[in-house]
């Protein structure tokens, strides 16, 4: 009887410890979640929510999620604290071709998914006194659906500006164009065109 309540006892033992074992296996697992140790960067689109990774808002030729100022203002991303894109130029104008005929200077630009507010401006010098601007031109930004939009031109002193600023706008290439008018007989030069996107 000895010998058995040993061998009771023994396996009432063993019997024990493989469930505790149990126990402290499945409490282990069930307490210790996935450790976070901050060591994993946020991607892109959780930095960059409002933004289309594969787009290339600078139009540079490298994707947005590849870029590591991907405005293209010169600061890098982890140092920029906001998304804003600038295009320029300067170029002339010569003298108006004819009525029929259109002569105009474009700035193409890339408008990416997020756009909240854009703003075009155009300067160039005109002559006084004629009464009408000189040289005579008009302003229109060309939208990425191939809607025009018409840009009003301000006279002050001797320089002409168009400017116009837009709410959200669609994804795609847009064009900014300074254009001849009829009477236009004067070449222009140093004609300065400017688009900015902001994000976000
Ligand atoms: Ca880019
Ligand atoms: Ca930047």
């Amino acid at each position: 009887m000895v010998a058995t309540d040993t061998v009771v006892g023994i396996i009432g033992a063993i019997v024990l410890v493989g469930v505790m074992a149990g126990v402290f296996v499945y409490e282990y697992n069930q307490s210790e979640p996935p450790v976070d140790d901050g060591d994993t960067p946020p991607t892109f689109q959780e930095t960059y929510p409002f933004l289309n990774a594969t787009e290339d808002i600078d139009g540079d030729g490298t994707r947005n999620d590849n870029d590591t100022d991907l405005d293209g203002d010169g600061i890098l991303n982890a140092d920029d604290e906001a998304v804003n894109t600038t295009f320029a130029m300067t170029g002339s104008l010569g003298a108006d071709p004819g009525p029929t005929s259109e002569f105009s200077l474009s700035l193409g630009f890339p408008v990416g998914t997020g756009n909240a507010h854009t703003v075009v401006t155009a300067t160039w010098s005109v002559a006084l006194g004629t009464g009408v601007p000189q040289p005579n031109l008009g302003a229109r930004l060309v939208l990425p659906d191939g809607e025009l939009r018409p840009v009003g031109v301000q006279v002050s002193g001797q320089t002409a500006t168009a400017t116009l600023e837009l709410e959200p706008v669609g994804v795609g290439d847009a064009a900014f164009e300074v254009f001849t008018q009829d009477g236009s007989l004067l070449p222009a030069d140093g004609i300065r065109l400017m688009a900015e996107v902001h994000y976000g």
